[in-house]
């Protein structure tokens, strides 16, 4: 038996302990959920196991509300699954359509096929993932249409196997992914932080929505392996997000943006220090970034945070939302916590 087949197996060993005999309960048609979009405060860079998506660090998320993913579920008379993505079907082929269906295959019965109806409501060409809140939709979904009844602890994981960043996208306001230390990730899973923070504002500065060259998960091996500075990175990590969450405990806004920036920045810097370099910002992302740091020396308190790819996430209060727009012709603001934006 190869490799491969021996973690696949033990990755489908893993879901049959979990599903038991759920896993062939007698589905609904059809069922339907939704899950929100989430920006990491603390981010999720580089997995200490592959099969099971298992970080290295635990990370910190705040989730965008109504922006995110509504998925659809039916079941159909057919040999394959139909994926259709915002009202498109794609090709079966792709990498969508693969990781969709090889998710799918892992926790049905085998002869039971869906329509899966994907619909991303992010900010058009916001350059936003999309596959966090797209698996825990289709998580939540398939609990629901198979009638499971899991725990939502038991969903994080679940959703965790399609990508690491879903395991946060089952809640909204912040959420805490815990790195674990299990083997087979049972305690690699996320829950909600408690505290509510009505006044604090994103807005995403879109400098590109185009696919990027290089997925994170090529992008976090290639990490590991070659950047020298990534042996400093799961401590700063650790510590950031533990300063990260008394600043959210203490409502203490600088502290939590300031330690916020300051762990993209380094994740980033870790990036560059892989080889080939891994570069995702373009030099637009540049000019955004040093007219956040000027408007800061200016005295106005904004930050930045970027994952892995040119899009700017600015961090600031509802008080400084004129100055923000002011400054950001073509910034689109989200409200975490609210529900007008
Ligand atoms: C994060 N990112 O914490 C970090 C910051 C990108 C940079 O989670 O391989 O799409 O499916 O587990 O979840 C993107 O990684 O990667 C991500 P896989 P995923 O938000």
């Amino acid at each position: 038996m190869s490799q491969n087949s021996k973690i696949s197996l033990s990755v489908n060993n893993w879901v049959n302990q979990v599903l038991g005999a759920a896993k062939h309960n007698v589905p609904a048609a059809q069922a339907s959920a939704y899950a929100p979009s989430n920006i990491a405060l603390s981010k999720y860079w580089g997995k200490r196991e592959a099969s099971f998506n298992l970080p290295v660090t635990s990370s910190l998320s705040i989730s965008l509300a109504k922006h995110g993913t509504n998925t659809g579920l039916s079941v159909i008379d057919a040999l394959a699954h139909q994926v259709i993505l915002n009202g498109e079907e794609v090709d079966a082929t792709g990498n969508f359509a693969i990781k969709v269906t090889q998710w799918l295959d892992r926790v049905l019965p085998r002869n039971l096929k869906l329509r899966i109806d994907t619909v991303n409501t992010v900010p058009t060409a916001a350059g936003l993932a999309s596959s966090a809140s797209g698996f825990a939709a289709l998580t939540l979904a398939t609990n629901s249409l198979m009638g499971w009844q899991l725990t939502k602890r038991q969903l994080s994981a679940l959703a965790r196997l399609g990508s690491g960043s879903a395991s946060r996208s089952l809640w909204h306001g912040f959420v805490k992914w815990q790195a674990g230390e299990q083997a087979d990730g049972s305690d690699s899973v996320a829950f909600p932080l408690q505290q509510q923070w009505p006044q604090l504002k994103m807005g995403l500065l879109t400098i590109s929505s185009q696919t990027k060259a290089v997925s994170s998960r090529e992008g976090m091996a290639r990490t590991i392996a070659t950047s020298p500075l990534y042996k400093q990175w799961p401590q700063q990590a650790e510590l950031d997000l533990a300063v990260i969450e008394a600043a959210i405990e203490a409502n203490d806004f600088e502290t939590m943006a300031k330690t916020a920036e300051h762990n993209a920045m380094s994740m980033h810097a870790t990036m560059s220090a892989a080889w080939p370099p891994l570069v995702y910002w373009q030099p637009e992302s540049l000019t955004q970034m040093q007219k956040v740091w000027q408007l800061r020396e200016q005295g106005l308190p904004l930050y930045l945070t970027m994952d892995a790819g040119p899009n700017l996430k600015l961090l600031f209060e509802a008080k400084h939302q004129t100055d923000v727009e002011a400054a950001f012709a073509e910034v689109q603001i989200i409200s975490p916590f609210g529900t007008t934006c």
